[in-house]
């Protein structure tokens, strides 16, 4: 079976460290959407990784990983990475596959994501710059390089071919400070490595262990609210970050899907440009975000930060499947008087379960339960019994709301500080 792990609102949910806390019960960690746009931070032996590309079961010896044809790679980011954990995982080349099929990122797909939202203006996605969403749309436009192009002996040529029409198209922009001959060097130095590791027919890869009885996690980047269908669009990126997109992003079948795992916040935080109705500005967004260390992990920007939003949260659930929740950083709310959470949106003169379809067009506004604060450390608590009793009782009620048991509560970075409920 494949179980799916995914973020139900705009990202940075704290899917890396439960992955990395899962990972053991799985022989494949798979990535099937996504690229470098995305950053799961891992804290092991008091040392933090952030890997981008490379699945989050890496750091468990006996874990396969598979970056899958959903993915798009950026080939100077993998090998820094790979780089970046050699020392702490000496044999990750092993347990590393990679889809032929999955997109390449070219240095180009980066100019092009650069001018285009320099151009922008107030309109700006808060893309990250790591060239996605040009890589989707060539993907989608039919002429994108593949990760198995690189073995080809033409691939120098099409990689010209392509890098032309980038140049042509950069050209209706105003140009930016963009040092394409330098990154050009590092990339096909990367893609040299690369033709070193496992390149792999990802579908017949997947299928095959699943046949011989192998269990999968499926690891998801960014967030459901980011979904290019269903999130907030145009402020979304361009995969299907929902469970639907774990069938195209990896080559398996849905009836192969078993548990959807969703992971909240206790709270709300959206990175980049666009509507977030539960958000909270001036001092309170401030307290939350220095509370919770709350800055990209990719880009190091500071995260908006808001409150828990019910009719979100079940509208991602929805959209999933989710059949079991995990609360993270709920030590980030140690401290509060008081935290609320929405229950309702009011739009077009109704209150309203759903979310509305142009959250970006519609003025809303949201209706507010409060909870007084548990105002207590979690430090060193192993069992949801020893929660103070305010602590429980919050995690009841988004149960009940949301009609999800919430199986794992994260208390904190470590790889010790997750609570498991059976
Ligand atoms: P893109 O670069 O085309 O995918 O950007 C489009 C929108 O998607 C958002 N996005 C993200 N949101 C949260 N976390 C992401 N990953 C990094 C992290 C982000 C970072 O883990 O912290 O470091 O800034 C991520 N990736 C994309 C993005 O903000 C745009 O709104
Ligand atoms: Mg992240």
């Amino acid at each position: 079976m494949v179980d799916v792990l995914l973020g139900l609102q705009w990202g940075d949910e704290g899917k890396g460290k439960v992955v990395d806390y899962l990972a053991r019960q799985y022989d494949i960690v798979a990535r099937f959407q996504g690229g470098p746009n995305a950053g799961h931070t891992l804290v092991l032996d008091g040392q933090k990784f952030v890997l981008h590309t490379i699945p989050s079961g890496i750091f468990r010896p006996q874990v396969l990983n598979l970056i899958g044809n959903g993915v798009v790679i950026d080939p100077t980011t993998l090998i820094k990475e790979m780089e970046s954990i050699a020392a702490a995982v000496p044999n990750f080349g092993e347990r590393l596959f990679i889809a032929k099929k999955a997109q390449l990122i070219l240095p180009s797909h980066r100019l092009l994501d650069t001018v285009m939202e320099a151009a922008k203006g107030e309109g700006k996605i808060g893309s990250t710059l790591r060239g996605i969403g040009p890589t989707y749309t060539d993907k989608i436009a039919r002429r994108g390089l593949r990760m198995g192009d690189i073995l080809l002996p033409n691939f120098k040529a099409r990689y010209e071919e392509l890098k032309a029409e980038h140049l042509k198209m950069a050209q209706i922009y105003p140009a930016v400070d963009f040092d394409l001959a330098g990154q050009e060097a590092a990339f096909f130095a990367a893609v040299e490595t690369l033709k070193g590791h496992q390149l792999v027919d990802g579908e017949y890869f997947i299928n095959k262990q699943l046949a011989q009885g192998k269990k999968v996690l499926a690891e998801g980047a960014q967030g459901s609210m980011l979904d290019i269908d269903f999130g907030t669009y145009p402020f979304v990126t361009s995969s299907n970050t929902i469970s639907a997109g774990v069938c195209n992003g990896l080559g398996v079948a849905p009836q192969k899907i078993g548990e959807v795992i969703g992971i909240t916040k206790a709270y709300c935080t959206r990175v980049g440009s666009g509507p977030f109705p539960s958000e909270l500005f001036g001092e309170e967004g401030e307290n939350l975000r220095q509370a919770g260390g709350e800055f990209g992990a990719t880009t190091g920007r500071p995260r908006r930060c808001g409150w828990l939003d019910l009719p979100q949260l079940k509208y991602t659930i929805m959209l999933s499947g989710v059949t079991q929740l995990v609360i993270t950083k709920v030590d980030v709310l140690n401290e509060m008087e008081e935290l609320k959470v929405a229950t309702a949106y009011n739009y077009g003169g109704q209150k309203s379960q759903e979310l509305p379809h142009d959250l970006v067009l519609e003025d809303i506004s949201l209706d507010y339960r409060s909870y007084a604060g548990w105002k207590s450390s979690l430090k060193g608590i192993q069992k949801f019994e020893d929660f103070p009793q305010k602590l429980q009782d919050y995690i009841h009620s988004l149960e009940t709301e949301l009609g999800v048991p919430m199986k794992m509560i994260s208390t904190g970075p470590e790889r010790e500080a997750l609570i498991i409920r059976d």
